[in-house]
């Protein structure tokens, strides 16, 4: 089981409650969408994907980045349980989206660029290691159920 200090849950509590996810979430999944193209196989829904600027404006692309923004508020309020949290979301993602589970990685670091940029100096180096270790473990449970 993953061990959090106090430091660290209060370190991603007020991330969190800091964050605005409907400014967030959007920016993180679009640079996912632009630096790594073959992402977007899975968004085909989404209508046009044609250029950076057309992701950038796509609401949809904007909608899902809320919803995946607000997803991570489970592992939040899990923090203790995160792998058993997203038991069903990673079924979801496995079997039914076919996510590589390699892409988790690449959006959670594309989202640690976006709330480092909105942070600024306030994003110290303890402070993205504790991020960043909220992340990993979250990828690693999605990636779970994977087989
Ligand atoms: Zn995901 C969906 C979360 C990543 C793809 N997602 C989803 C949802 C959620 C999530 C919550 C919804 C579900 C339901 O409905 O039930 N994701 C998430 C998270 C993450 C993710 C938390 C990390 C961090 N995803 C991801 C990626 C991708 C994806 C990376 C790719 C690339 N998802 C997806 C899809 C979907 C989802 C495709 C579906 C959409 C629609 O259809 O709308």
């Amino acid at each position: 089981m993953v061990e959090w200090s106090e430091t660290e849950r209060s370190i991603i509590t007020n991330i969190f409650s800091n964050l605005d996810y409907n400014d967030i979430g959007p920016k993180a999944l679009v640079r996912c969408l632009i630096v790594y193209p073959w992402t977007q196989r899975y968004f085909a829904s989404f209508g046009n994907l044609y250029n950076a600027e057309a992701i950038s404006n796509n609401p949809q692309v904007a909608a899902h980045g809320i919803r995946v923004l607000h997803g991570l508020d489970r592992a939040l309020k899990n923090m203790d349980n995160i792998k058993a949290t997203y038991a069903e979301l990673s079924v979801l993602h496995s079997e039914k989206l076919h996510v590589d589970p390699d892409n988790f990685k690449l959006l959670s670091d594309c989202l640690t660029i976006v709330v480092a940029g909105k942070m600024g100096s306030a994003f110290t180096p303890e402070i993205q290691a504790t991020f960043q270790k909220f992340l990993a473990v979250v990828v690693s449970a999605l990636g779970r159920q994977y087989h």
